[in-house]
């Protein structure tokens, strides 16, 4: 998916044009992929842009760093700060965010721990991930040939930047295929998420989706979707899904910053329900795409105007 230039990007305490925002190619990150990153968004509201669960974004950010023993050289406070900064000074009523904590120049070799620590944050508009035709119809899905990370392996808690290399193989492998997206499954086999997406399926009526223990990343969608789901009425329970119970399911969605709330038509070439967007996804979609907006009062506090 192509970028669009914005003006600035802030860069360690400061905002510098977009040209201008380079780093060394022995930059210790682009070799060894060890850093930390977040995928945020930004929607129009009725007080100007407004930055979707921000703060647990930046948790999960800093939560992601410990894990890989990174020092960021600023607070989580600072960082909520420059994101609506950045936001601000571009003068963007909706767009994405993208901050990354990575190790900079000056040390080689595997050790990581004597590296500076650099942070960035750009934001651009970026449209529906998996495309508007996706949004509307559903997207097609394959059980990808790579499975997810072993959580001895790599950490499925981080949002580390060398991690989705996992998550690349399986999307090349989709594509090739002429599918959609890929489903991934755990180490022991149980459904675990998609490259870039949490999943849902809808089994007699009741909400499922795969545990943290499966290796899927801790997601904000997830955890809203859920909310909104339960607030709806509806059952929503973390539970080991089987491949087989993806192709039996009632109805099924994936949800990601990026992607929001995707119906799924099919897993590998068996139609899920009817071929159409289910009902409960149609609601949960709906109510999601509301709440991002500020237009839903019980949702109000997730959403952190720019100023
Ligand atoms: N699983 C993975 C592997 C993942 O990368 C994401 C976000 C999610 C689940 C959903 O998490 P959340 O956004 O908190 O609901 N994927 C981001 C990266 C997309 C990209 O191309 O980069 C995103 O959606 O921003």
């Amino acid at each position: 998916m192509p970028i669009t230039p914005t003006e600035k990007i802030w860069m360690d305490g400061e905002l510098v044009d977009w040209e201008s925002a380079r780093i060394h190619v022995l930059t210790h990150t682009l070799h060894y992929g060890c850093g930390v990153f977040e995928g945020i968004r930004a929607y129009p509201t009725e007080a100007g842009p407004a930055v979707f669960r921000l703060t647990d974004h930046i948790t999960r950010l800093f939560n992601s760093a410990k894990i890989f023993m990174i020092d960021v050289p600023f607070g989580a406070d600072e960082i909520v700060e420059a994101t609506k900064t950045t936001v601000r000074v571009n003068g963007l009523d909706q767009c994405y965010i993208r901050p990354i904590v990575y190790l900079g120049y000056g040390e080689m070799g595997l050790n990581p721990l004597p590296c500076p620590v650099n942070v960035a944050i750009a934001v651009w508009p970026w449209g529906a991930y998996l495309g508007d035709e996706g949004v509307a119809n559903g997207v097609r899905m394959k059980i990808s040939s790579w499975q997810r990370h072993d959580p001895n392996a790599m950490p499925p808690a981080a949002k580390g930047t060398g991690m989705y290399i996992n998550s690349s193989m399986a999307k090349i492998e989709a594509l090739k295929a002429g599918y959609d997206e890929a489903i991934l499954l755990s180490p022991q086999g149980y459904v675990s998420e998609c490259t870039g997406e949490n999943l849902f399926v809808v089994r007699r009526g009741r909400i499922v989706t795969p545990p943290l223990a499966a290796g899927a990343l801790e997601g904000i969608t997830q955890d809203s979707v859920i909310t909104i789901a339960r607030d709806l009425g509806y059952e929503v329970e973390f539970g080991n899904i089987l491949r087989s119970d993806l192709y039996t399911c009632e109805e099924a969605f994936l949800t990601g910053t990026a992607a929001e709330v995707v119906p799924i038509a099919s897993v590998d070439d068996r139609v899920v329900g009817d071929g159409r967007p289910g009902p409960i996804t149609r609601r949960v979609q709906e109510l999601y795409h509301a709440a991002v907006r500020g237009q839903v009062d019980r949702y109000k506090d997730w959403v952190e105007h720019v100023g």
